[in-house]
């Protein structure tokens, strides 16, 4: 069997707490690496003057990782700077917040390139090397460059967006062009892949061979949804634990009879969530019966507090929080509760199960796996109902929650009501439909399904040096 190396910005060595990161990418690939041996390599998350050009190695078990530090002009110009400004805004379709600077841009390919001169170093031939997410997106072209002829393979984490919408980032082109270097490119659904597939014909005049494929001098791409999973059964392990935490027995004693609604994101605007806390200020003002009745958990880890948008973000949220809890609140109840910091998986499992509703209403998302942990999380004979945005990858295959457009407060106002009103009945049947898809799409049918085509030699392209 080859080695597996992945590569991702983060690289998260496995933590005896539990807490960890509280990043979906680090989530999935921890499943992942059960089963294949390999190297991760990546940043370490540091920042340093005068960065070795050699990573750090650390062995844990049966994977190695690689990790390297970044200056700080780095981060701020790879890392805060062209992704998390430019292109996390775009590829969520906020093209009002993607910055573009070019002393940015400049940065990001000048820390895919000295991580492509690091890891050729330490790649063998026959190693397969996975790509993770839209900060390393030129890495193949790099490598490419250093004379590897490995498969590479490259998955997008977050959506890819229609061409027009794309197409409006300086830089754009050329990192449509880098994406002809990997032989495959997993995307979040059919409809990212299908994005990515017309950027590359309409931009370069490429060919496509079948669906999936898309020729560009010569060279053969195949573009395809993976949709990314949980581990369900690690999941349901941990939902079934007693809830042994004092905020879990906090909650529970603070709710009384009331019924808990929960929302679980970074802070990001692109989750949705001082437009998710209007929508419950609308249902509470339609519904005044439940005034009092139901409480609204957001649990929201703060991220990405260097970047100017999300400290603008936070603040709205902390407005939008506060003016509600005044205007409906009563002493003895709180309508929304919210928390900044990040708690571990246990605990979240063991609120997801206690709640009602789970409300995860993003205005873009890849796919959004809180929705899936949700849904694993419920008591099968007495399960909760997921209320899920139109926009998030996730809707493309939970096709019985609520789908809903979080534009729309009214709409998902509603939502709420018929949440909350829905018969056990009903709740049990949606409920074993998601299940079965969240089982059957599950981590590691991800991670096996894309490292197999990545493997399958059949139709590749032939090893060869670009000039
Ligand atoms: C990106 C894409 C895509 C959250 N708060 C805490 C905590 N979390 C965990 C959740 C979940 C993960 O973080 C978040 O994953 P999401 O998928 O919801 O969102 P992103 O972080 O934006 O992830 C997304 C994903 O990559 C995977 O491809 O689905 O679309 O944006 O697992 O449970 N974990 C802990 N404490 C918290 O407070 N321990």
């Amino acid at each position: 069997m080859p080695r597996l190396v992945v590569v991702s910005n983060r690289v998260a060595i496995p933590d005896p707490t539990g807490k960890g990161s509280a990043g979906g990418l680090a989530v999935a690939l921890k499943e992942a690496f059960q089963a294949y041996r390999g190297l991760w390599f990546g940043w370490s998350g540091r920042v340093s003057a005068h960065p070795s050009l050699e990573p750090k190695l650390v062995d844990k078990g049966n994977v190695h990782y690689a990790l390297m530090d970044l200056t700080p002009i780095d981060r701020q110009e790879y890392y805060n700077g062209f992704a998390n400004r430019a292109l996390w805004p775009n590829m969520h379709y906020r093209l009002g917040l993607s910055e573009f600077s070019r002393a940015d841009y400049a940065g990001y390919l000048r820390v895919n390139r000295s991580f492509a001169n690091a890891l050729a170093r330490m790649t063998r031939p026959d190693d397969l090397i996975w790509v993770h997410d839209y900060h390393l997106i030129p890495l193949a072209a790099e490598l490419r460059a250093l004379g590897l002829t490995n498969r590479i393979g490259y998955f997008h984490h977050i959506p890819w967006p229609a061409p027009e919408v794309f197409g409006t980032l300086p830089g754009s082109r050329e990192l449509l062009r880098s994406i002809a270097d990997y032989d495959l490119v997993g995307v979040q659904t059919d409809r990212d892949a299908d994005n990515l597939r017309r950027g590359i014909v309409q931009e370069f005049g490429a060919t496509q061979q079948g669906t999936d494929v898309v020729v560009l001098d010569g060279r053969r791409t195949r573009i395809k949804g993976f949709p990314i999973g949980i581990d369900v059964k690690g999941f349901q392990q941990v939902a079934r634990r007693s809830p042994a935490h004092r905020v879990v027995a906090q909650t529970v004693a603070s709710l009384g009879p009331r019924r808990l609604i929960i929302g679980v994101d970074r802070l990001d605007y692109s989750k949705g969530i001082p437009e998710r806390m209007e929508a419950f200020e609308r249902f509470l003002i339609s519904n005044p019966d439940q005034r009092g009745n139901v409480t609204f958990l957001q649990i929201a880890p703060t991220s990405r507090s260097e970047v100017p948008e999300y400290a603008s973000l936070s603040r709205t949220a902390s407005e939008t929080l506060g003016r509600i809890n005044g205007a409906l609140g009563e002493p003895g109840w709180v309508p929304i509760q919210y928390v900044t910091s990040a708690y571990p998986r246990s605990v979240l499992a063991s609120l997801y199960k206690i709640a009602r509703v789970g409300l995860v209403t993003p205005m873009r998302d890849g796919m959004n796996l809180v929705a899936k942990e949700y849904v694993a999380a419920q008591d099968p004979e007495d399960p909760g109902v997921l209320i899920l945005s139109k926009f998030a990858g996730a809707a493309q295959q939970l096709t019985d929650a609520f789908i809903v457009n979080p534009n729309d407060k009214f709409e998902v106002a509603e939502a709420i009501r018929d949440a909350l009103h829905m018969d056990r009945e009903e709740r049990i049947a949606r409920w074993k439909r998601m299940m079965k898809i969240i089982e059957d799409y599950d981590v590691s049918w991800w991670a096996d399904s894309f490292l197999k085509e990545l493997g399958d030699r059949k139709g590749t392209n032939k090893a060869r040096r670009r000039v």
